[in-house]
């Protein structure tokens, strides 16, 4: 599967690459992307292999690519075009940029072709300032109209927020897979017989492989913990302490949805046939919130059997 990352230089392509790599400490180190540079990653569980080409984005090298269409822009699932939200002078340059790669995407893509939008450098300090505000809704507008008909969605990335980064990058290369939608209907049926608002399948890794929900913000909020609550669990392991779940209770203000309402979030770690996983399941109804318990078993049975039949 081809993925490619594109965006002008210093957009932060490669430092997105080192933190889904987890190579935190080579981050202070990022120097620029030579032309392209490609790099393989490899999804166990659903048994698929990605290349990631990272387009260094100096403008000698985007003359290249674009001169060269067909061997850049041919055959890849999903493109991540970043744009550095925090620098507005180059504003104008990238939506040049994205509007060449546009036209030529346009009319010669993959069936299920993705275009991903990271609106990045998106960073948890800045979020609020009213003019990282301005500079998105600049540039959500501005593209909008430059996009036509192709599918495209907005991304808010933060190297320094890991889950916006696994979100992106699993909606962008995962979600869109067969193996994922099988996954999909295994948490569905899951969630008829539990009555949970929401549930997240992610690898070791912290990439959602598959994900259900009711409602967006259920599934918004379990993605935003995800990485931190595996985070834990994983640091509890380390006192050699087998940590089977961990659970929150949870409760939303009444002024967001008609009635207050209670409810339970929890992480399980299964491990089946040797892989990890971890569930997120969030259940908005505390009298029966053990049925989420009880048919765990069932659903671990049924991600195995399903599991085993890609193998
Ligand atoms: N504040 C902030 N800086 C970032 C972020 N991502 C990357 N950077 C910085 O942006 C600069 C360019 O990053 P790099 O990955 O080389 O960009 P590339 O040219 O698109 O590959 C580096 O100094 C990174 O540390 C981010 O999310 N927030
Ligand atoms: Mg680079």
């Amino acid at each position: 599967m081809k993925i490619l990352l594109c965006g002008l230089e210093e957009a932060g392509k490669t430092s997105i690459l080192l933190v889904l790599d987890r190579k935190f400490s080579l981050l202070t180190s990022v120097a620029p992307t030579i032309k392209a540079k490609r790099t393989s990653h490899t999804n166990k569980l659903l048994g698929i292999s990605i290349t990631r080409w990272d387009l260094g984005g100096h403008q000698i090298y985007r003359k290249i690519y674009l001169d060269n269409k067909s061997k850049y822009f041919t055959e890849m699932q999903s493109i991540f075009y970043v744009i550095d939200i925090q620098n507005q002078d180059k504003f104008d340059q990238a939506l040049i940029y994205l509007k060449d790669i546009i036209n030529i995407v346009i009319d010669n893509h993959p069936e299920n072709f993705q275009l991903l939008i990271l609106l990045h450098k998106y960073d948890p300090d800045i979020k609020n300032k009213k003019e990282m505000k301005d500079n998105i809704q600049f540039l959500e507008s501005n593209i909008k109209s430059i996009i036509k008909n192709l599918k495209y969605s907005f991304y808010r990335t933060s190297i320094y927020d890991d889950s916006s980064l696994l979100k992106a990058f699993s909606d962008g290369v995962f979600s869109a897979t067969e193996k994922s939608k099988l996954l999909q209907s295994l948490l569905r049926d899951y969630m008829s017989k539990t009555y949970t608002s929401s549930t997240l399948l992610l690898d070791q890794n912290c990439f959602i492989i598959a994900s259900r929900a009711t409602d967006e913000t259920y599934q918004e909020i379990c993605e935003a913990i995800a990485p931190r609550l595996t985070n834990a669990l994983e640091k509890l392991e380390e006192w050699d302490i087998d940590t089977k779940d961990i659970t929150t209770n949870i409760e939303f203000p009444q002024n967001t949805l008609e009635q207050s309402r209670e409810g339970i979030i929890f992480l399980r770690k299964l491990e089946i046939n040797n892989d990890r996983l971890y569930l997120i399941v969030l259940c908005l109804n505390k009298r029966i919130q053990n049925r989420s318990y009880e048919y765990l078993p069932i659903l671990a049975a049924n991600l195995k059997n399903l599991l085993e039949s890609f193998e």
